[in-house]
């Protein structure tokens, strides 16, 4: 069982990268930065994490070959991987449909680009001049004047069916965003789909539980803070995933229509106890190892804890490192 965080880079730089320091300190394994073009930019936190850091790997989670090319996204992590001492990780995606649509770019036939992508990723971190001429991507002759000083894992952004299964099949990870046992156990079977094809086993890939997490002594307060971050992902939910957890599509439109608004306060007041418990791992430590354990029967190998952590982040992240880490590590070894 790993251990991953995730930071999203809206805050003063020396404070994301603050909290990254500490997650090595911490017993985390991985450090998840979130890129979007708004925020911090990604490869900048991650190389300053790198510097004050030893073990822990090191990755954008996620980054998407819309906005940035396979051959930069390539030199990016060849260069964070040298500068880490080998510890890059590629988190790959489609992108957030919301935030490529403010630049006017469309996301055309995601499952083909992540592919063509994983491929010209492949070809490039062995060192190779790459010519590919795929349905998105066209590489003539290129070649990067230096190499990842290892093999580059990369991992999968998923939640659909297919992108499972692709995920599954040419990835070496998949980060599922999705915090509840149902969505894992839908994520299982498309998973399967994926590795079949692929003629690959389980232990073949890790399979992260991307969640959005919420831990405090108090378990008041932790349910509060993950308020604000439920209503995001309640608004931006499709249809089949408010299905599979009974909430009113109307419901989620609502706060949607709230957000879109700049209404924050009307719509955190419309997020209901069904999506705190649809959304988000929430409550004490021991109420979160609970759940958690819930997640590795189902078959997850990294738990990656998201936003908000907790209210205060510091103590939240102390509260996993002495509390969560220890009671799953004990319990799942190996
Ligand atoms: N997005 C960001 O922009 N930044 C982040 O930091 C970020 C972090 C993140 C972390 C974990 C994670 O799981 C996702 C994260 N995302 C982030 C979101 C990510 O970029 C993707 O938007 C998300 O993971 C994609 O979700 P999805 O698995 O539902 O895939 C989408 C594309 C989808 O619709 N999938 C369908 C499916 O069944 O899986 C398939 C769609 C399909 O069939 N498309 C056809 C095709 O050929 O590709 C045709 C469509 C066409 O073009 O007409």
């Amino acid at each position: 069982m790993r251990f991953g965080i995730e930071f999203v880079p809206d805050t003063a730089f020396w404070q994301t990268v603050g909290h990254g320091i500490l997650s090595e300190k911490y017993g985390f394994d991985f450090v998840w930065i979130t890129d979007h073009f708004n925020n911090r930019n990604v490869y900048v936190i991650l190389s300053l994490i790198a510097n004050y850091t030893d073990r822990v790997y090191l990755g954008p989670g996620v980054t998407n070959p819309y906005l940035t090319h396979p051959a930069f996204i390539a030199s990016s992590i060849a260069s964070l991987d040298r500068v880490s001492g080998g510890r890059a990780v590629v988190g790959l995606g489609a992108g957030d449909r919301v935030t490529l649509g403010y630049l006017g770019v469309e996301r055309k036939k995601p499952l083909r680009a992540i592919r063509e992508c994983v491929e010209i990723l492949r070809a490039f971190f062995r060192g190779e001049r790459v010519s590919y001429q795929g349905e998105i991507f066209n590489v003539q002759s290129a070649s990067i004047s230096y190499k990842p000083l290892r093999k580059i894992p990369i991992y999968i952004g998923a939640q659909g069916p297919k992108m499972l299964a692709l995920a599954a099949e040419i990835g070496d990870g998949i980060l599922i965003n999705a915090s509840h046992p149902i969505d894992f156990r839908f994520a299982m079977e498309h998973i399967k789909k994926g590795l079949e094809r692929a003629g690959k086993r389980k232990e073949d890939i890790d399979i992260a539980a991307y969640t959005s997490f919420s831990v405090d002594e108090n378990p008041e307060k932790a349910r509060k803070a993950a308020i604000p971050v439920v209503a995001f992902i309640a608004a931006g939910s499709p249809k089949i995933v408010l299905e599979r957890h009974d909430i009113p599509e109307e419901a989620a439109e609502s706060i949607r229509e709230a957000l879109k608004a700049g209404k924050f306060k009307e719509a955190f007041s419309q997020v209901t106890d069904d999506m705190i418990e649809a959304f988000t791992i929430y409550g004490t430590p021991e109420d979160c190892v609970r759940k958690v354990e819930e997640l590795i029967d189902i078959g997850i190998t990294q738990l990656v804890v998201g936003s908000p952590i907790g209210k205060r982040k510091r103590k939240a992240m102390k509260l996993i490192s002495e509390h969560v880490i220890p009671k799953l590590k004990e319990e799942f070894r190996g």
